[in-house]
């Protein structure tokens, strides 16, 4: 996207402007220089980026976000109460577990890819100060990075406990700048909620169920922002809403994902106009960056700025339920060929 929308009159637009944080058009757009394979390229260094360099920003957030109008309200609806959905799975074949999660960044402070180190600190001192309120299922325990040491005997056991070292698009957007200094996650008891400070924005909020049941990990998500708003105040704009480093994350940050064992559908043509349609991203359960391996598929909502929290649900939740139903008629196929023959 960066180097379709950065164009010669918008290089020569931009090039001399800073934000008031001193934030300038090269710390926005470095990971797509040297990562000339990016998707995007682009990271906001701070709030001000999204205005001050408005002429990059805008086209590139009108593609991550298809159907987005620039200038209109964002909404917001992070009320469990208004999301109440069926089992989109009864059967239980299909969906073998669901994650969601929210990207807020605290008011009074860069974005992650311009972070001092003092900030992060700051940040995240803010963060375990406002998880000290988690009780119930939310209660926990922060663990900084630093202590996980090298040793995989230290690593935590549960997959989306622990986040490591950004990667190569990460690094060159500045997000690795002072590791590990300022970064951890904090974990309740039943590993079902994690906070992540200061990965690729200040605060990640995930709300996990191993099974399909998206109402429960919603209703523990709002429960956490609810407890977090008591004391920390989140950057965000009325009209791209909660503001994050990625412009993908812009809006809701909510990005909510079923990984889903597709072993007949799968990768097929017919599931490739079926996430197209619903505007599914797929990706591979180990990760952005990684290739897909076997037949279980990472499944989430690819639009989080235009509509709120509870529409992206409904919108990832319409979305399984045709990939269930096209695992269904494939099953039915192979059935009806196996008689046939
Ligand atoms: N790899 C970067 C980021 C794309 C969006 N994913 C995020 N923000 N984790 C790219 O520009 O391709």
């Amino acid at each position: 996207m960066l180097k379709t929308y950065l164009t010669l009159d918008v290089w020569n637009e931009l090039k001399d402007r800073k934000t008031r944080n001193g934030v300038g058009l090269y710390d926005c757009i470095r990971s797509g220089i040297e990562n000339t394979d990016s998707k995007i390229g682009v990271y906001a260094g701070d709030a001000e980026s999204y205005a001050v360099f408005a002429a990059l920003f805008a086209p590139v957030i009108a593609e991550c976000h298809p159907g987005y109008r620039e200038g209109g309200q964002q909404p917001s609806d992070m009320d469990a109460k208004h999301f109440r959905p069926g089992n989109p799975d009864p059967d239980g074949n299909s969906i073998v577990s669901v994650r969601i999660r929210v990207a807020r960044n605290i008011c009074g402070y860069r974005l992650r890819p311009t972070a001092t180190g003092n900030e992060d600190l700051e940040v995240e001192q803010r963060v375990k100060s406002a998880a000290a309120l988690f009780s119930g299922d939310l209660a926990g325990t922060y663990r900084p990075v630093g202590d996980w040491g090298a040793s995989p005997s230290h690593l935590p056991d549960a997959e989306d406990h622990i986040f490591e070292r950004g990667d190569r698009f990460q690094e060159a957007a500045g997000l690795n700048r002072n590791w590990p200094g300022g970064r951890g996650v904090f974990a309740n008891k039943a590993r079902s909620f994690f906070a992540w400070v200061n990965e690729e924005d200040q605060l990640r909020l995930i709300s996990i169920q191993r099974n399909a049941d998206i109402a429960a990990a919603f209703a523990r998500l709002c429960e956490a922002v609810e407890t977090v708003e008591r004391v920390l105040e989140f950057q965000r704009s009325d009209t791209y809403g909660y503001l994050s480093s990625c412009p993908t994350n812009l809006g809701t940050g909510l990005r909510a994902s079923f990984h889903m064992r597709l072993p007949l559908s799968g990768g097929s043509q017919e599931f490739q106009n079926v996430c197209m349609q619903q505007r599914l991203a797929v990706r591979s359960i180990f990760g952005e960056q990684s290739a897909m391996s076997g037949n279980i598929y990472d499944i989430s909502n690819k639009r989080r700025l235009g509509l709120s929290e509870v529409e992206c649900l409904h919108e990832i939740l319409e979305g399984a339920m045709k990939l269930i139903d096209l695992e269904k008629s494939f099953a039915a196929r192979t059935t009806t060929r196996a008689h046939l023959n």
